[in-house]
Order: C-alpha cells, then structure tokens, then sequence
C-alpha cells in the first residue's frame, strides 16, 4: 500500500483554527482515508497527535502516537471526556500549529475518553502521563482551541506577531 499523502497544517494565528468540529457522522472509507492522511502528516512533521482541525476539516477527528518507537497509533474518532481527574499539573506544551512556540499549561493528570475507532466501534481509554495531556490538547484543537489561549494576552499577542512575521517573510522567500 503507497504511504498517504500527507495533508498541510493550518498555523495560528489562522482563524479556521478557531472552528468548532461537528460529529463524524458515520466511520466510513472516507474517514479511513483521512485517517491515514492524518497519521501520515503527523509522523512527517514529526507530532505525537493531530487534530483535524489542524488540516481544514471540521469533524471530530484526532490521531495520535506518544510512542518513542512511533509504532503505536491510536484514532479517537467522536472523543468525549467521561472522566477528567481533578488534579492537575503544568507542562511544557508545543503544537505543530504553533511552531516554535513552547510554554506551560495545566491539564488534568489523567483521564477517560470514549471513542470510535476506525471500524466504528466505541471504546473507552484511560490514560495518564504525556498521552492524558496530548488528548487534552487534541480535543481543545475540536472545540476551536489552541494552547496558547490559555497563556496570558500579552504572551498570546507577542507569539501572534512572530509566526505573522515568520509566515509573511516564507511568503516573500
Ligand atoms: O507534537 C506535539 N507535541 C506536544 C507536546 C506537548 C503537549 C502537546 C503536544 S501535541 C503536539 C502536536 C499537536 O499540535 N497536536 O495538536
Ligand atoms: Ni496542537
């Protein structure tokens, strides 16, 4: 099988950033499809998961792998939190939307997710360390929410002004 092609990923401070996702509304070859798009752009840019959002499609959709060996992918199609422990923590947080730009978020430690899988069936994952936070920001991505919202207006201000000036400079070049 041919490896996917790979999508391009929207960068803040780009406004579709900030659509909401709607249901998938059946897992079908077309979501199979975009799956391996997804997973094939995440691996590229060297990510640990990837939100549709991120590639211009508003449906409720995030891949991910927190694996060292890069060999263990997981689809949440649909993600809903049952369960988000109340104790937090702050970590350093990147986002391939965001690039370059790394600062420190509290989410909860751990959590549980209900979701699809790739052949439509529900699941549940409990999860805990770097994938409870990696879900966290994946599923933020789906509500129209990048990390650096959670950062002052003064820092979210400055990071703007960067990647517009970075992105109008790889305009010119
Ligand atoms: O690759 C990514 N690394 C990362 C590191 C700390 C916290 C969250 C992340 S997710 C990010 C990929 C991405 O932007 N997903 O939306
Ligand atoms: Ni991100």
């Amino acid at each position: 099988m041919p490896a996917a092609q790979p999508l391009p990923i929207l960068c803040f401070p780009d406004p579709r950033l900030h659509t909401v996702a709607r249901p998938v509304a059946a897992v079908d070859e077309r979501i199979r499809l975009l799956v391996d798009r997804m997973f094939a752009t995440m691996y590229e840019a060297n990510g640990i998961g990837l939100a549709a959002t991120q590639v211009d499609v508003h449906e409720r959709l995030v891949v991910i792998d927190v694996s060292e060996e890069r060999n263990q992918p997981m689809v949440l199609i649909n993600p809903e939190i049952e369960w988000a422990s109340p104790e937090k923590r702050k970590g350093e947080e990147g986002c391939l939307s965001v690039p370059g730009i790394y600062d420190g978020v509290e989410r909860s430690i751990a959590v549980r997710v209900r979701a699809l899988d790739t052949a439509g069936q529900s699941r549940t994952v409990e999860a805990e360390g770097m994938l409870a936070v990696c879900i966290q920001h994946e599923m933020d991505h789906l509500l129209g929410k990048v990390f650096v919202e959670y950062l002052s207006p003064l820092k979210r201000d400055r990071i703007k002004s960067k990647l517009l000036k970075a992105q109008r400079e790889a305009q010119r070049a």
